[in-house]
């Protein structure tokens, strides 16, 4: 794209993205299934992704065919997550997967706005532990949303905080449940990793590191924005 990109804005699903925090998802939840007697495997796992805490805990009660009063499942979730900030307690700034610090960098160098859109309550903690905060002008978390995606809300917020129309955002996400968020928010998807089913994305990659600011923006030019509209709404100067 030529010209300024001064109004278009991407945003950033954090864990399978920006850092791999599955694994440790994974450990923690796994200690929680051994403690109830719940065979729950890596495979198991792949379903927790984008996913939040209490639907995660609802998903492994069904895998054992357990049914527990809410409370009971608020206090296994609060268990949970207390193993599992021991974990991410370790990551540095070299836990960020490749590619990402310069791919920021690249679209921060174009006048690109960032931000990040998570269901995570420890997406905050996580930025922090990897030294990448201050690239992004808004973090949505999941203290900030009250529905989970597929829903909208998060990159909706995002595209508010930032003050980016919806249709100018480019949404980065792992999950497949996240694609149709950023589509039901009207917004382009990138789907990142190899999953079978990220086949709606608009555009698939491995990971960031696979990835060019440029080869986004053109699939961005190409669905959104005609040779009118570019020149109506002032996206290049
Ligand atoms: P927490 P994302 C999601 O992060 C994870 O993929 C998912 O496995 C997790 O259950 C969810 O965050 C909630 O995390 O327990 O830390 O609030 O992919 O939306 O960045
Ligand atoms: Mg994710």
């Amino acid at each position: 794209m030529t010209g300024t990109t001064k109004h278009i804005a991407f945003i950033f699903d954090l864990d399978g993205v920006l850092v791999d925090t599955a694994r440790y998802h994974f450990l923690a939840w796994q200690r929680l299934a051994q403690e109830l007697g719940i065979h729950f495997t890596e495979k198991d796992n792949e379903r927790l992704k984008g996913v939040s805490r209490m639907q995660s805990l609802q998903i492994i009660l069904e895998l054992g065919n357990r049914q527990l009063p809410q409370a009971e499942k608020e206090a296994l979730a609060t268990r949970k997550n207390e193993w599992y900030v021991g974990y991410i307690s370790r990551l540095t700034p070299n836990d960020v997967l490749p590619g990402v610090v310069d791919f920021l960098e690249s679209a921060r160098e174009k006048g690109i706005r960032l931000a990040v859109g998570s269901a995570s309550k420890n997406a905050m903690t996580i930025l922090e532990r990897l030294a990448i905060k201050n690239y992004f002008a808004a973090i949505i978390t999941g203290h900030d949303t009250t529905h989970a995606k597929p829903d909208p809300e998060v990159f909706e917020l995002a595209a508010a905080r930032m003050q980016v129309a919806a249709k100018h955002c480019v949404v980065f996400e792992d999950a497949a449940a996240g694609i149709e968020a950023a589509h039901r928010a009207g917004m382009l998807a990138v789907g990142i990793g190899r999953a079978a089913n990220l086949s709606q994305a608009d555009l698939l990659a491995d990971g960031l590191h696979d990835l060019t600011v440029e080869r986004v923006l053109t699939a961005f030019e190409k669905r959104f924005l005609t040779e009118k509209n570019i020149k109506d709404e002032g996206l290049h100067s």
